[in-house]
């Protein structure tokens, strides 16, 4: 018999109401425990919960019996006042009866191995609770309804389709009906192999979207970069000051530009430095900017601009010219932190940007996760591998499709479960 586990589900803290989940099949009997004879299943009820004689709270008890419930197990909902003492009291009568705290994600987990969601889906709710921007909940939303789980069981079904056909080009290989077969095998798999293709062929954007784009401000000394990390958080993230030379650490904000995440980074002026520190800062700057976008800001009031920037500058995204209300509009992007002149202008390029970046052109759902990314390669190697088999030994293609159908299950988790489950979950906070 599975442990009856219990936690909060809502938001740690100090709230006006706090959720606290309890699933297994002694969360009846915990429920009767402290609240008296339980409701009708899904139906709101007000009790007073009382432990060892002392009342605890008057919450809100529901009710959701096996299997019809989030786990599929018997599942009680206590929404209790949002206090700590409160939750305490509660959590200290729950472990007396014998329950225990959930690992996080354990509820998805057994919600899952129950058969009611399958992985794309339990991950979809990781992303539902973590999106920050409208465009994250819209895509976690869509996998959450399935999108991303239809579109891969569509794939494993032609696998097994097309395995079917391989088998009986081995079955048949003596007479005739073998080489059509054969035919037919290959040609099923290569369509699949063109399809899962595709959809990998995307610029990382699902992915991309999921955990927000990452934008380097680079520039040198004194050239308004911590302003205009300010200016884009509308706060105060970095120092601002006329001394060259003023940022050292990386300092990040992040943002929702139009519904997209963007994580802004502000870094230390690129100049010739002795002062090891700065020097230092200089190095962190140029690393950060290897991995995704970069903002190239200059002085353009400045006599020479990029003086001091090193030749092998990667090339940036975009190059903008500040301090315009000293005369520093160039050709291109123009902007002064100091009127804010050319910042709304800025902003909607960047937004343009972003959308390009992130949204996919047609109805397809966007790959979202590195997982799935690693098990769609693998079935796109056994499949190129399978498609090089000649036709005389129809058992080499049935072998790759078998793996590639494999690999695809292991998305969705219809195989090697155990192992899948304690990668997924071990990112999922308590009480999801
Ligand atoms: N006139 C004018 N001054 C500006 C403008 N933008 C920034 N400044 C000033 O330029 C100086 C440097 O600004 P910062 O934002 O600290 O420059 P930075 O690029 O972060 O400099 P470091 O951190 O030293 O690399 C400050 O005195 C700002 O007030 C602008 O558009 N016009
Ligand atoms: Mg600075």
């Amino acid at each position: 018999m599975p442990d009856t586990i219990y936690a909060l589900s809502s938001a740690p803290g100090r709230g006006g109401v706090a959720v606290v989940r309890v699933s297994g099949p002694r969360a009846g009997a915990a429920a009767l425990a402290l609240a008296g004879p339980l409701p009708a299943p899904r139906q709101a009820v007000l009790r007073r919960l009382v432990w060892g004689g002392i009342e605890i709270d008057r919450a809100l008890l529901l009710w959701f019996a096996a299997p019809a419930s989030f786990t599929g197990e018997d599942v009680a909902e206590f929404h209790v006042h949002g206090g700590r003492a409160v939750r305490e009291a509660l959590f200290t009568a729950l472990a007396a009866l014998g329950l225990r705290p959930a690992e996080p994600g354990e509820f998805s987990r057994r919600a899952v191995e129950n058969g009611k969601l399958d992985l794309t889906r339990a991950e979809a709710i990781a992303d539902l609770v973590d999106a920050e921007t409208p465009a994250q909940l819209r895509q976690a939303l869509r996998q959450h309804d399935g999108a991303l789980a239809d579109l891969y069981e569509g794939w494993r079904g032609r696998l097994i389709a097309a395995l079917g056909r391989a088998e009986a080009a081995i079955d048949f290989s003596d007479d005739g009906v073998g080489d059509a077969e054969f035919a037919a095998a290959r040609s099923a798999a290569s369509y699949i192999l063109q399809q899962i293709q595709g959809h990998m062929d995307d610029g990382g954007r699902g992915e991309a979207l999921r955990e927000g784009l990452r934008l380097t401000i680079l520039g040198p000394p004194n050239a308004g970069k911590s302003s205009l990390i300010n200016a884009l958080a509308q706060r105060d993230v970095a120092i601002v000051s006329d001394i060259p030379g003023t940022t050292r650490d990386v300092v990040e904000a992040r943002l929702d530009l139009g519904g997209y995440l963007l994580t802004v980074a502000d870094t230390a002026g690129v100049r010739q430095t002795s002062d090891v520190i700065e020097a230092e800062g200089v190095r962190r700057a140029l690393s950060h900017a290897a991995g995704g976008m970069t903002l190239l800001l200059l002085d353009g009031s400045a006599a020479n601009p990029r003086a001091g920037l090193p030749d092998d500058l990667p090339e940036p995204d975009l190059t903008v010219w500040n301090k315009a209300d000293l005369g520093g509009a160039r050709d291109g992007i123009s902007i002064s932190l100091k009127t804010g002149e050319g910042l709304f202008m800025l902003q909607s390029l960047l937004q343009q940007k972003l959308q390009h970046k992130l949204e996919a052109p047609g109805d397809a759902p966007a790959l979202t996760r590195p997982r799935h990314r690693h098990a769609l390669g693998e079935a796109v190697a056994a499949l190129q591998h399978g498609l090089a088999a000649p036709a005389d030994q129809p058992e080499l293609l049935a072998e790759d499709l078998r793996l590639a159908m494999r690999a695809i299950g292991r998305i969705n988790g219809r195989v090697d479960v155990e192992e899948l489950l304690d990668f997924v979950f071990r990112d999922f906070c308590i009480g999801k």
